[in-house]
């Protein structure tokens, strides 16, 4: 370990560093990643400028609008975003003063055929948050008109009341003449997504998660793993997203060709990449940075406690026990499964570790991941095999269909 590092509680043990050709295979693994979504999630976020769209972006989404400049026009008056590394693409009206109603209505109309014309429906805008300032207190004939075009398109939109930090009489007024003059709205939502400064008052944020919990219920089933990764607003929607990374791993895992014999000891190491790539991903979830090396020694460093704690024999033996017709089984479904069943363990182990680390404000580092990975699969020893045997049974239920 050279000196400098002796302070970094990120720093990789040097048993656990990879050389330069192992780095650049994880590379290549990380890079060609499949996310797993079933689709991504693209969201159109319209109103006046100056209402707190970009300020919602950044905190529901974690994406920073204006200052990224990473924007380009789709149809005039509407920037486009697509994330690089989230399954995401924001759309953002420039503000309706800038255009009028009619051409602001015309151009959102325009990007929602254009996109619907489109036979891929990962391409389809799947919901509009439509912001009105509550401090404004002037609700617009765009603003209805662009409700009435969603429903006439039948596109999911949400009236967010940004910048609600009043609980004054004219407040609830103006909530009234949103829910009046809004009907085909599919949900009316006050929001205050940044902490307010009012002289020595700081109002908390609130109604961010109903907004995402609405918009969950709102777009395609198949886009709502993609939102839950994204956002950035609620932790236990994003240990959802994380539980799915791990699901989607283990399912890859038994459609490896393994050998029939795969013995947890002596083949795990065939199921490193898969693992890099699966902590990579739930990082990724859970807004995580950790570099490649760090998640390559988390994946080298607690194979061997995964196999001690809940591997190896008990797991096999144990598991076995219980499925009867496990004779039945193509022998390289075996191999698959019991892979599967490492990959559960141990991405159910990692987000034991990392989530409590992240709900409570520390910086994982590399050796106190290992170890609270060790903690949690020995608390949990119980349930992570419980719930390894029901991904066997699945695999074989699968395989008798
Ligand atoms: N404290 C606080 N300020 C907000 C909020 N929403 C918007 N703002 C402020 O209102 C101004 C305009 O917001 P912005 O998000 O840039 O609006 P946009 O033009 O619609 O993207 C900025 O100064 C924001 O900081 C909020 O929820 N809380
Ligand atoms: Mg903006």
């Amino acid at each position: 370990m050279r000196s400098e590092d002796r302070d970094d509680p990120w720093a990789v043990p040097s048993n656990l560093a990879l050389d330069n050709e192992e780095l650049n295979a994880v590379d290549n693994l990380v890079n060609n990643e499949a996310l797993g979504f079933d689709a991504p999630v693209n969201i159109l976020i319209a109103g006046n400028s100056g209402d707190g769209k970009s300020t919602l972006a950044n905190a529901m989404l974690g994406v920073a609008l204006a200052q990224t400049g990473a924007g380009f026009p789709v149809t005039k008056g509407i920037q486009c975003y697509e994330c690089k590394d989230k399954p995401l693409t924001l759309f953002d009206t420039e503000g309706f003063e800038v255009l009028d109603a009619d051409q602001t209505v015309g151009a959102v109309r325009e990007l929602i055929e254009s996109r619907r014309k489109k036979v891929d429906s990962k391409q389809h805008i799947h919901i509009v948050w439509l912001c009105i300032s509550a401090t404004s207190r002037r609700l617009q004939k765009v603003h209805i008109e662009l409700v009435n075009l969603c429903a006439q398109l039948q596109i999911p939109i949400i009236a967010v009341v940004t910048k609600s930090y009043l609980k004054d009489d004219s407040s609830e007024a103006f909530l009234k003449v949103i829910a009046n003059s809004l009907p085909e709205a599919d949900g009316i939502i006050p929001v205050l997504a940044k902490e307010m400064h009012l002289g020595k008052l700081r109002i908390a944020p609130f109604g961010l998660v109903q907004l995402l919990d609405l918009t969950l219920n709102l777009i395609p089933t198949a886009c709502q793993a993609a939102l839950k990764f994204s956002q950035v607003a609620d932790f236990n929607r994003k240990l959802e997203a994380a539980r799915k990374v791990v699901n989607v791993t283990a399912i890859a895992a038994v459609g490896l060709s393994l050998p029939a014999t795969f013995i947890p000891g002596g083949h795990a190491g065939l199921l490193i990449p898969l693992e890099v790539k699966m902590i990579h991903q739930i990082n990724k979830a859970l807004g995580i940075n950790l570099d490649k090396q760090k998640q390559i020694a988390i994946a080298k460093g607690t194979l061997g406690i995964v196999m001690a704690t809940v591997g190896g024999k008990l797991l096999f033996t144990e598991t076995m026990k219980f499925i009867p017709f496990v004779g039945q089984l193509a022998s390289v479904l075996v191999g698959g499964t019991i892979a599967g069943t490492i990959v559960k363990i141990f991405g159910t182990g990692y987000i034991a570790a990392v989530g409590e680390m992240v709900r409570t404000g520390t910086s994982p580092t590399t050796g106190a991941i290992i170890n609270a990975i060790a903690s949690a699969l020995s608390t949990h020893q119980h349930q992570v095999v419980s719930g390894a045997t029901t991904l066997m049974e699945e695999a074989i239920r699968n395989n008798k269909r």
